[in-house]
């Protein structure tokens, strides 16, 4: 009952059969309309892919398998000696459906302990790049370099069944996820530390613990704060860059590792994952300029500045939300509870309530509340994790957990190439021309 291939096994023909019977009885339903506006405005609001780990509500935030933050804070397995969520828990949660048990969660930290283990190609790939490389360029070469082990691509070369995708996919997906703390550390350790990673992982212990271990931090705070973070960025529905990306790129039946590389590019953007840096980027300018305590007026001033220089206000707005994202209130509660007294929780508390009104206030800004990236710099720099741009690496060890859960349902589910209609304007005007 722990082995999740064998629990996965028995859903998925079920699930099979039950969107075969609905297609059959209601394929040719209408969801929604498409107007110009939306083809040109980053096709918000068009219902267009089926992915089923997780869904947006634009006013109450992401629920995983149908559970909210909250709910999945309370309910799923915590570490022996902890009271955050495992992030081995969201994964057999989002994959299964199914909320895990204790042992579940102890079986999943065991396997993937056993199954990490880095190719030398890919440690020597890595050590070979110049340190200026950008981490989050050298976790998309390294991902993509692990390729080489890929047993789905293998499978497919050899002449696997189509019934036989998701289970194929399904390795790949586990020691990828084995192997990404490795990835991230030997990017970690060789950029800042000028170290050589000791790639050993204790078999006994969880994920998030092993991956604190292998960047040199074992502060029991520390992990605990990274079980919460890999749990809270796991997944956002699937039209996000990162996850659409990876939807795209594996319905070509290209391999996991590829997949998840060409996703990982998509996190490295500064509209999406790589705000979580930017924000501290700019909380460091703020500092400089106005001082560890600025006033409410001053740091308000500061938002006003950013807005009036054109630069975006990092970690506040979003395509689909309209309030302040769960996400963002769970790390809050965290800060509350460990450093509620830290200089730089209360300029980012302050932020929190003097930028929405200055956001509204332009009148353009659909959502003026924070994003899940407006807190998650502040947990680490607390930790004494002070290096920023690999705060984008964190969060995209995280969403593989969810990007790769729904990546084998759509193999499951024989979802085909991803292929939707463009238009030229001259064809649009066309079309309203003769309409
Ligand atoms: N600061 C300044 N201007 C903002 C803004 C912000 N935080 N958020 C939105 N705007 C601007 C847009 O740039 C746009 O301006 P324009 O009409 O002159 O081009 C206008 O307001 C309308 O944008 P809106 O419809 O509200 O937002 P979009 O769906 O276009 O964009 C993002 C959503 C998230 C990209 C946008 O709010 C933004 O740039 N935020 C800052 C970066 C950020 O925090 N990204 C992380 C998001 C997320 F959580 C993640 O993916 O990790």
């Amino acid at each position: 009952k722990n082995d999740l291939k064998q629990v996965l096994k028995s859903k998925v023909a079920a699930e099979q059969e039950r969107i075969k019977k609905f297609r059959k009885e209601h394929g040719k339903f209408k969801v929604g309309e498409i107007t110009i506006d939306m083809m040109y405005g980053g096709m918000r609001g068009i219902k267009g892919l089926v992915y089923e780990t997780s869904l947006l509500d634009t006013n109450e935030g992401i629920r995983f398998r149908g559970l909210s933050i909250p709910e999945c804070n309370e309910v799923l397995p915590k570490a022996p000696e902890g009271c955050e969520p495992l992030p081995e828990g969201i994964f057999w949660l989002l994959l299964t459906g199914d909320c895990p048990t204790e042992e579940n969660v102890r079986w999943l930290s065991k396997e993937w302990s056993k199954r990490a283990k880095l190719p030398a190609h890919v440690l020597q790939m890595l050590e070979n790049l110049p340190k200026d490389v950008h981490p989050m360029a050298q976790f998309v070469a390294g991902i993509a370099a692990c390729s080489s082990e890929s047993k789905f691509a293998k499978g497919y070369t050899e002449g696997m069944t189509k019934a036989q995708y998701w289970e194929y996919a399904y390795e790949d997906v586990m020691d990828l996820l084995a192997n990404l703390p490795l990835i991230a550390a030997v990017i970690y350790n060789r950029f800042y530390k000028n170290e050589e990673t000791c790639m050993k992982v204790d078999t006994s212990k969880d994920w998030s613990y092993n991956f604190a271990k292998l960047i040199g931090f074992d502060d029991p705070g520390f992990v605990e704060m990274l079980r919460l973070y890999l749990t809270l960025h796991c997944d956002h529905e699937g039209g996000n860059v990162s996850a659409h990306a990876v939807h795209l790129v594996g319905s070509a039946l290209s391999d996991p590792y590829l997949a998840f590389s060409a996703g990982m590019a998509g996190l490295a953007g500064p509209l999406h994952g790589l705000a979580n840096q930017e924000v501290l980027v700019w909380l460091s300018k703020l500092k400089q300029k106005l001082g560890e305590s600025p006033s409410e007026d001053q740091i308000k001033g500061y938002v006003e500045e950013t807005l009036k220089s054109g630069q975006v206000v990092p970690g506040y707005g979003h395509a689909v939300l309209r309030k302040t994202d769960p996400r963002y209130i769970s790390q809050k509660e965290f800060a509350e509870k460990h450093f509620p007294d830290y200089p730089l929780y209360k300029i980012v508390s302050t932020l929190y309530k003097v930028a929405p009104p200055v956001l509204q206030a332009t009148g353009k800004i659909q959502n003026p509340w924070p994003n899940v990236d407006a807190h998650s710099g502040v947990l680490m720099q607390y930790y004494g994790l002070t290096q920023m741009n690999f705060y984008t690496v964190f969060f995209g060890v995280s969403r593989a957990i969810g990007v790769l859960s729904a990546l084998i349902w759509s193999r499951a589910l024989g979802l085909p190439i991803e292929r939707p209609k463009s238009m030229t304007t001259d064809a649009l005007m066309e079309l309203v021309k003769s309409s």
